[in-house]
């Protein structure tokens, strides 16, 4: 009758379709072996605990199992019954939880999770997904293009919604807020948001194509959806959210809101790297992903298949991931950002292919012409490489994307 930790592990056991599957790689406690590490895992992360229990008859049995062991790699199956459906944070408190402190391993890494469809279908998923670019962009064929002003913040009211009006008519299509831009005293909120749509409804004017904003809403919950109301009312399209700072519960609850209002959610992934950077530990950006997907953001930061400026997690494979089917759920369109510069994009869209969203700010504000002739190279460099033209011969018709190609060249920045 006593449930002990013996009880989670059988290697015999073929997880069913409707279990959530977890692969974790653990390097055991020195007095610990990998099964009796891994059968620790499986308890303390679904219903068991370190003493031996009495389970008396109305125990409803929701263990998980570790049910196979492979190098310093398991994989744990967990009855979809464990889980409260659609709510995340319940979902990471046990296959994220206090196993990542658990003493019985030194480190421990959430590498990649198969989800089932009952545990899927708890979840809305993204309203729109990749579709942004078709539905609120008319683009079918080229990446969507962003640019965030720099310095990072500091920027005035004025001087931000300015940055954003010359960006949109050089040819981008969304001016993005910064992460750690919401409401400071030098750039309030409300100011920036009517600002930056008087600029965007210009620009549009002039350009004759559709433009828009992606402002960060990023605070409490109850914030948020404030603020997420007054992007509605401003005429926005998106609304951008710090999805790990934020948690994900309080993203489950804008995204509801964005279905009610009709507004997509861009979503930042500042801090992942405290989970996801060290090979041995924490969740991988894959799963970050998984959950990000799940929960409904549009479109997410991927990184840039290791070009730009930041460390990256395997960038294809979780694209590929966003993308592939996952019982009828819209995909995520994914977001290259992070010292990307024109010169990169014919390489970047080699990696990922053109349904993205390509991002860069010091690549557009450090041309030397300034941010209109950063925007022009940059969208330059976008229609160029979807043809398969080399930059130089598109060059010869786009001075902007020469000056670029001289300064920066094709090479990552350092
Ligand atoms: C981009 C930038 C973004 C990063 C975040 O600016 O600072 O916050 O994209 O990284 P720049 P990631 O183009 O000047 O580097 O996209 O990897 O999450
Ligand atoms: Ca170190």
């Amino acid at each position: 009758m006593g449930l002990t930790y013996e009880d989670f592990l059988d290697l015999s056991y073929e997880p069913r379709d409707s279990d959530l599957v977890c692969r974790f790689r653990i390097d055991p406690a020195d007095d610990q072996t990998m099964e009796s590490a891994a059968s620790r895992v499986a308890s303390e992360s679904s219903n068991g605990t370190w003493a031996a229990l009495d389970t008396g008859e109305d125990f409803t049995d929701m263990g998980a199992t570790a049910f196979a062991i492979d190098g310093d790699e398991i994989g744990v199956a967990y009855p979809p019954g464990l889980f409260e459906p659609g709510n995340m944070p319940q979902i990471l408190s046990c296959i994220a939880g206090n196993i990542m402190g658990m003493k019985a391993v030194d480190t421990i890494r959430l590498l990649d999770c198969e989800w089932p469809r009952e545990v899927v279908e708890g979840f809305t998923g993204p309203g729109f997904g990749s579709s942004v670019r078709e539905e609120i962009f008319g683009v079918e064929d080229r990446p969507i293009t962003a640019t965030v002003p720099k310095p990072k913040v500091g920027l005035s009211t004025k001087r931000h919604a300015e940055v954003g009006y010359e960006a949109w008519i050089g040819g981008l299509d969304l001016l993005k807020d910064d992460e750690n831009l919401t409401d400071q005293s030098f750039n309030p909120f409300a100011d920036r948001l009517a600002e930056s749509f008087d600029a965007r409804d210009r620009a549009q004017e002039e350009t004759g194509e559709v433009k828009s904003y992606l402002i960060n809403v990023t605070a409490d919950t109850q914030t948020m959806l404030e603020r997420t109301d007054m992007v509605a009312e401003a005429g926005g399209e998106y609304v951008m959210v710090d999805v790990v700072t934020t948690g994900w519960g309080a993203v489950q609850t804008v995204r509801d809101r964005c279905e009610e209002l009709g507004l997509a959610i861009h979503a930042h992934r500042a801090m992942h790297a405290a989970f996801d950077r060290l090979p041995h530990h924490g969740v991988s950006m894959r799963v970050l992903a998984q959950i990000s997907r799940l929960v409904g953001v549009d479109q997410l930061h991927t990184g840039t298949a290791g070009l730009g400026k930041l460390a990256n997690e395997d960038t294809v494979g979780i694209n590929d991931w966003l993308r592939s089917d996952l019982y009828g759920m819209r995909d995520v369109l994914p977001v290259a950002s992070g010292g990307l510069h024109p010169g990169l994009v014919p390489k970047l869209l080699e990696a990922t292919g053109p349904n993205i969203c390509v991002q860069a700010g010091g690549g557009v504000h450090g041309h030397p012409e300034g941010t209109e002739a950063g925007a022009r190279a940059l969208r330059a460099a976008v229609e160029a490489a979807v043809l398969d033209e080399p930059l130089e011969v598109r060059a010869q018709e786009s001075p902007e994307l020469g000056a670029a190609l001289e300064k920066w060249g094709t090479e990552t920045p350092r």
